[in-house]
């Protein structure tokens, strides 16, 4: 059967009957009063939403519709005969327009739904009505008002949960035969399909969708390219869109990223909300060999904008029910977590390696300038401990110290002889002055204060002279450095332990 989506029609509705003038006039009664009857409403034009419909082709051979007039009035009392309402049947989710004005004036999407486009004229009053006792022989009657008549366009939009969107040979029709019992037809050229199809899904646990294949979309649609993007309107209402991306089409300026850049490009020009409805990616006709080659690159494209692709095969029904699986959990509770995964981390990864990286290269610089250290200490340069020459230099609340090593942001590296620091001192842990060899194995001790200090002096504690002192863990936070000759701070300085002389100590 043909399928019309659009149509222009003309409504009238009848007019009132006019009411009667007449008097009684019977054999022995004289002047027997008024006795002319009402008229009888014009019936109305109705439309209703009826769901064994699918198409307005009706209204594209019948465009004029008139309901009947009302009777006039008749003598003896008699009132004219109201007339029915004539109900125009149309498919449910049909919009009503003013051709004139455009405006939407309703939306027939519930099956059974009634809607008065066009209401009957009122019957006049017969002579009857207006008999007083002052007047009782009223020889004039009311005339029926005139029906209301407009120009309407009928619009319609299929009422369909989810729609199967792509280029022409995608396999939509394929795609829709295969879930449902809809057959439409399914041919290797393009615009098989020149109308929409609707096709019932049934889903597990008795749960079922309405799912609508519509003709393919091809780049210039929004000026009528192909079959123009009319058909747009009929996946206007679903809740999901499964995007068909064929991957056995390549050449002729056709690729899978490109199809799918350019049918979002004609999904935004025909309606902005539809294109920002939830779209389940699908990449089709995986069982050949060429599309296999294709897939890694395309989903990689679109892993990137943080869009999955579902790879399936509606010929052998390859990975179709996961698909199937996506589309029912965004239709049913919204969700749609699923359609999305995780840009790749290597991008921010690489931002962090190359930031890394010139730390790294600002740290060996101002090593480089501290090269005048003694040694070099094991542990490398953290990110917020950049190294610093600690003879001179001399941190906010800890002094630089004279180490060759460590070199974090919050740690400057200190001058140290021969100390391998691998542990800094404790925070606050006051550097101490280890004399000759000796290793403090226990640091200092709380609140210890700072001993012998060097020439720097920070803010808070001096930078000191380290000798050959190996401390295992570095100094910390607000550690005044120490001059420490061989010292090995085993073990750091208790918190808030005055900064000890160790070598290459952590702040
Ligand atoms: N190899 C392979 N062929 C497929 C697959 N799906 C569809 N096809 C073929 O692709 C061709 C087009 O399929 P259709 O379902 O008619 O495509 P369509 O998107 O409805 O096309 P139009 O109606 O023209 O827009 C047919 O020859 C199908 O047999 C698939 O998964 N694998
Ligand atoms: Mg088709």
């Amino acid at each position: 059967m043909k399928f019309v989506d659009e149509v222009r029609i003309f409504v009238k509705a009848g007019d009132g009957g006019n009411g009667s003038v007449s008097f009684r006039r019977e054999k022995y009664i004289e002047r027997g009063g008024p006795d002319g009857g009402d008229g009888g409403n014009g019936g109305s034009v109705v439309f209703v939403a009826d769901p064994q419909l699918t198409t307005l082709l009706d209204y594209r051979y019948q465009q004029h519709h008139r309901a009947k007039n009302g009777e006039h009035g008749m003598g003896s009392d008699c009132n004219g005969r109201a007339s029915d309402d004539m109900v125009l049947k149309v498919p449910v989710g049909t919009l009503v327009k003013d051709a004139n004005t455009e405006e939407l004036l309703v939306d027939l999407s519930e099956a059974g739904q009634r809607w008065v486009a066009a209401k009957g004229g009122r019957g006049g009053l017969g002579n009857m009505n207006f008999a007083t006792s002052t007047r009782q022989t009223p020889r004039f009657a009311q005339d029926g008002t005139k029906g209301e008549e407009i120009t309407l366009r009928l619009e319609l939009k299929l009422l369909a949960d989810v729609g199967l969107l792509g280029f022409p040979n995608a396999g939509k029709s394929t795609f829709i035969s295969r879930v449902s019992r809809a057959r439409p037809k399914i041919a290797d050229y393009p615009f098989t399909t020149l109308v929409p199809n609707l096709g019932m899904v049934q889903y597990k646990d008795g749960l079922s969708f309405v799912m609508a294949d519509i003709p393919g979309i091809i780049e210039g649609a929004s000026e009528g390219v192909g079959l123009g993007h009319q058909f747009l309107r009929h996946v206007e209402r679903c809740k999901v869109l499964i995007h068909l991306i064929d991957m056995g089409a390549e050449g002729e300026g056709r690729a899978p990223l490109q199809d799918f850049d350019v049918l979002n490009a004609e999904l935004a020009k025909y309606s902005p909300e539809l294109a920002s409805k939830p779209q389940v990616v699908a990449a089709n006709k995986l069982d050949l060999p060429d599309a296999q080659a294709r897939l890694e690159a395309f989903t990689e494209a679109l892993r990137k904008r943080g869009i999955r692709v579902y790879p399936v095969s509606c010929a052998t029904g390859e990975g179709m029910q996961s698909l199937m699986d996506s589309v029912a959990e965004v239709l049913f509770t919204g969700r749609t977590d699923k359609l999305h995964v995780e840009p790749p981390a290597k991008a921010v990864r690489a931002k962090k390696v190359a930031r890394a990286g010139e730390a790294v290269a600002a740290s060996g610089a101002k090593k480089a300038g501290a090269s005048s250290a003694k040694g070099k200490a094991g542990a490398s340069a953290s990110k917020k401990a950049p190294a610093r020459k600690a003879s001179a230099s001399a941190a906010k609340k800890a002094p630089a110290r004279k180490s060759g090593t460590a070199s974090s942001k919050k740690s400057p590296a200190r001058k140290v002889g021969t100390s391998a620091a691998k542990k800094a001192a404790a925070k606050k842990a006051p550097a101490r002055k280890a004399s000759g060899t000796a290793s403090s194995k226990k640091a200092a001790v709380k609140k210890a204060p700072a001993r012998k200090s060097g020439t720097a002096a920070a803010k808070k504690a001096p930078a000191r002279k380290v000798g050959a002192a190996a401390t295992k863990k570095p100094a910390a936070k607000k550690a005044p450095a120490r001059k420490s000759a061989t010292t090995s701070a085993k073990k750091p300085a208790a918190k808030k332990a005055p900064a000890r002389k160790s070598a290459g100590g952590r702040r």
